[in-house]
Order: C-alpha cells, then structure tokens, then sequence
C-alpha cells in the first residue's frame, strides 16, 4: 500500500488526496529512494511512511555539518564594526551567491542557489541609524541581486543594478527603519530566484534594545523538488521536522523572541501557531507596542512579525503552520520546557 503510488508522475495534492498518503499526522517518510536526486528529479515526491515510525517523525537525519537549524536560530551576522568620521558605526558585511546542493529533508537534495552557502542566508543584524555597507560577490551561474527591505536610495534597491556570474556590487545605505526586514534575490523570473534559496532575514533593531530574550530567528520556507510549481517539502528554517527531532530548548519563565518571516514560494500564505500558548505579536517589528496577543499569525509572501511569548508550565509544546498540509510536509516543530 505504501509503495502505490511510488513512480507515478503524482502532484503534491494528488498524492495528499489519494489513499490518505499523507493524513496520519505527520508521519511520512521522507527519507524515500530515489529522493536523493539533486533537484528531486521525476521521483522526487514524498511517500507514506505509515503509522510505524510514531507521530510527525522521519527516518534519520540530515548531515547537520553542513547546514544546522539549531544554530541558524541564534545566529545573527553584525558585520565587521568600525566606527566613521561624524561618530556613526559602519558595518560591512560580505555576501557570495552560489550553486549549491542543500539537504532539505533526510536523504532529499535540493539544487539550491546560496546566500553564503547556506539557506536562508546569515541573518543580518544592526541598529537603526548604523550605515550599511554589503559587498556581493556573484559566484553563480545566474545574475543574482540582493534587494534589501527598508529605506534607501533607489540605486541601492538591487532591481536595475543585476550582478552578471562573477561581477560584483556594493550595497550602502542606513539602516532604517528599525523592525524585522528581510532580503532577497531580485532577478526575474523572481520567484524562481527566491524558491531556489536565495533570502535571509535582516533585524534592524531600535535605537533602544528591546528587552533580554531567547531570541531565535524562524523563517518559513518551502521546496518545490520535482519543479511543479508546488511544495513538496515545508520547514520553518529549511530542514523538514528539524525542530520535531530536536526540540528548541526553553525554560519556564523565560522571555522568547521569535523572529518570524514568511519565505514560501507558490502559496498565497503561510503560519505559525503555538500550543497552549498565547504570544504578543508586532507586525513587521516596526512599532515596540504590540498589536495582538493570540496563538496564531498568518503571514503573506515576505511579511514578517515578531512574536514574544513566556511558557507557564513545563513540558513539550507543537508548533506549525495551521495549513495543516505544511505541517504534514515538514512544517512542525516543538518546544522542549524545562522548569
Ligand atoms: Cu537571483
């Protein structure tokens, strides 16, 4: 049964449809032969698993030597400091764009193209009012941009200046305004550019810091492998189920900051909700007083919200997309609470 539909030329929603392939809760295997083809290839759909592997698991790991969502959560880039003659802080930061096979679940590559090697590129941080200065190298083999969210000149917008396979460009603005911002490839087809990987998260934080927290930073994106114009794999954060096979470590008590930013392609929206648990939530981060408090936010393609949230009560916690189709693709993770 679970074999059936392996080497029909199925789409995504065909195969969630037939047979209740993917309804039990998550529990697919990913890890299916074949699958392993850069680019997912004809093969590259998911299969059912079945019951035996116990709820939203899949069988073994990716190489995390390479790419480690765990430490892509905390990891913020404030580029190399230095301070300029009227008493402002520069910070210049160093991008190579690439081809690059990437693990997006165990045993499926994707032929992804890298900010830095690595997808979603390093996460970009600063403060508002610092000046910005991001040398890019196009190492690729495709003309590549980067286009940064906020204020800046229009020259500095990375649309009309594309960047030709081994060319280079100099990015240089302030950073304004302060909120969770992103970046991205600005080439067209767009997004093709973007779903092939090319986008990270750039925080510019306010003149005044906001609180001490767990900050961790949550994008959520999706792969089309078999090159269908949909999904076949969803993650928050590129690996599929990461946060299901290591739990994101909290302590009862402690103040989390969630830096969350929609990356998927091909679908209108995406989400996160939390368990048994409610968070502020600051559309876009631009303004320090929240505008809801609630345990879901649904975000458009590139919008983005900060979410702060403190556990209650210990123990282990789900969180995913409420599409529940992502979060049967990948899209799940869980909050391990200790006391
Ligand atoms: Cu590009």
């Amino acid at each position: 049964m679970k074999h059936r539909f392996w080497g029909e030329r199925l789409s995504r929603r065909q195969l969630l449809t037939r047979g209740g392939a993917l309804a039990a809760a998550g529990a697919a295997s990913l890890a299916a032969p074949g699958a392993g083809a850069a680019g997912g290839a004809h093969h590259g759909q998911l299969h059912s698993g079945g019951l035996d592997h116990g709820g939203n698991l899949v069988v073994g790991d990716v190489d995390l030597s390479l790419f480690d969502p765990t430490a892509y959560l905390t990891r913020f880039d404030y580029g190399k400091v230095s301070t300029l003659p009227d008493g402002r802080t520069l910070r210049e930061y160093k991008l190579v764009a690439s081809d690059k096979e990437i693990e997006v679940a165990p045993g499926v590559k994707f032929a992804a193209w890298t900010y830095n090697d690595q997808v979603p590129g390093p996460t970009l941080r600063c403060t508002e009012g610092d000046r910005l200065r991001i040398h890019f190298i196009n190492g690729g083999s495709h003309p590549h941009t980067i286009h940064f969210h906020g204020i800046h000149a229009a020259n500095m917008d990375g649309v009309f200046e594309q960047v030709a396979p081994g060319a280079e460009f100099t990015y240089e603005f302030d950073a304004e305004p302060f909120g969770l911002q992103l970046y991205h490839c600005h080439t067209p087809p767009l997004r093709r550019h973007i779903h092939k990987g090319l986008y990270g998260v750039f925080i510019i934080d306010p003149p005044e810091p906001r609180p001490p927290a767990l900050e961790l930073v949550m994008t959520m994106n999706g792969f089309d492998t078999n090159f269908d114009g949909e999904n076949e794999v969803y993650a928050v954060n590129t690996v599929a189920f990461h946060y299901v096979r290591h739990p994101i470590r909290l302590r009862v008590g402690e103040l989390v900051r969630i830096y969350l930013v929609n990356m998927t392609e091909f679908d209108p929206v995406n989400s996160l909700h939390t368990h048994a648990n409610f968070f502020r939530e600051y559309r876009t981060g631009t303004s320090l007083t929240p505008n809801n408090l609630t345990d879901i936010t649904v975000l458009g393609q590139a919008e983005r919200a900060i979410l702060e949230l403190t556990y209650k009560f210990p123990g282990t916690y789900m969180f995913h997309a409420h599409q529940t189709e992502f979060s049967e693709l990948g899209w799940t993770g869980m909050f391990e609470v200790l006391s």
